[in-house]
C-alpha cells in the first residue's frame, strides 16, 4: 500500500484572492506531490510500509535511523499538507462555530484574540514552518512548528493548521507574511474545524 495524494476539494482558483491559482497549483501538484513520493520511496520495505500516517508520526522514534529525517520531513508534509487543504474553503462560516466557539472564547478570551495569538506564531516562527490550533486533553493551544514537524508527534490533534513556508504565499505576498496570516482567515473551513475538534 502506498500513500496517494488526493485531488484538491474544490478548483485550484478557488480560494482566490486570498491565495492565487498558481500558488495553489504548484503547492499542491508539486510539493505535496513531492513529499507523498518520498514518503512512498522511503517506507518501501519497512514495517510501517503498511501503517496508518498518524501511526508513523507517532512512532517516529522507531524509524531506521538512516531513514529517520526523512520520513520525519516527509510524512510530516504529507499529513500537513493533508489537513491545510482540508480547511480552507472558498465558502462557509467565517467564525468558529459550535463546541469549538465555545472552547476558543474560554481559552483564549475571544476569537479576536485568538486569530491575535494565531498570527503571532505563524508570523515568529523563523524560516519555514506551521501555525496550528491543537489539543490536548480537551485543552486547546496555539503551537508553531519548523519545517514539516507535526504536532502529532507531540501528541497533539491538529484542529486547524496554517502553512508558512514561503511557497505557501511568496507569490502574491512576497515578504509579507503577515499580510498571508490576516488575509488566511477569510478561507478557513470552520465547519471541518469544529468536525476535528468534536472528534
Ligand atoms: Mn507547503
Amino acid at each position: 500500500m502506498s500513500f496517494k495524494l488526493e485531488p484538491l476539494p474544490y478548483a485550484y482558483n478557488a480560494l482566490e484572492p486570498v491565495i492565487d491559482e498558481m500558488t495553489v497549483t504548484i503547492h499542491h501538484d508539486k510539493h505535496h506531490q513531492g513529499y507523498t513520493n518520498n514518503l512512498n520511496k522511503l517506507i518501501e520495505g519497512t514495517e510501517f510500509e503498511n501503517k496508518s500516517i498518524e501511526e508513523i508520526l507517532t512512532h517516529l522514534d522507531q524509524m531506521p535511523e538512516d531513514k529517520k529525517a526523512g520520513i520525519t520531513n516527509n510524512a510530516g508534509g504529507y499529513y500537513n499538507h493533508n489537513l491545510y487543504w482540508e480547511v480552507m474553503t472558498p465558502g462557509g462560516a467565517k467564525e468558529p462555530v459550535g463546541n469549538l466557539k465555545t472552547a476558543i472564547e474560554q481559552t483564549f478570551g475571544s476569537f479576536e484574540e485568538f486569530k491575535k495569538q494565531f498570527e503571532a506564531k505563524g508570523a515568529t516562527r523563523f524560516g519555514s514552518g506551521w501555525a496550528s490550533l491543537v489539543k490536548k486533553d480537551g485543552k486547546l493551544e496555539v503551537v508553531n512548528n519548523p519545517n514539516q514537524d507535526s504536532p502529532l508527534s507531540d501528541g497533539y490533534t491538529v484542529i486547524l493548521n496554517n502553512d508558512v513556508w514561503e511557497h505557501a504565499y511568496y507569490l502574491k505576498y512576497q515578504n509579507k507574511r503577515g499580510d498571508y496570516l490576516k488575509a488566511w482567515w477569510d478561507v478557513v473551513n470552520w465547519d471541518v474545524a469544529e468536525k476535528r475538534f468534536n472528534a
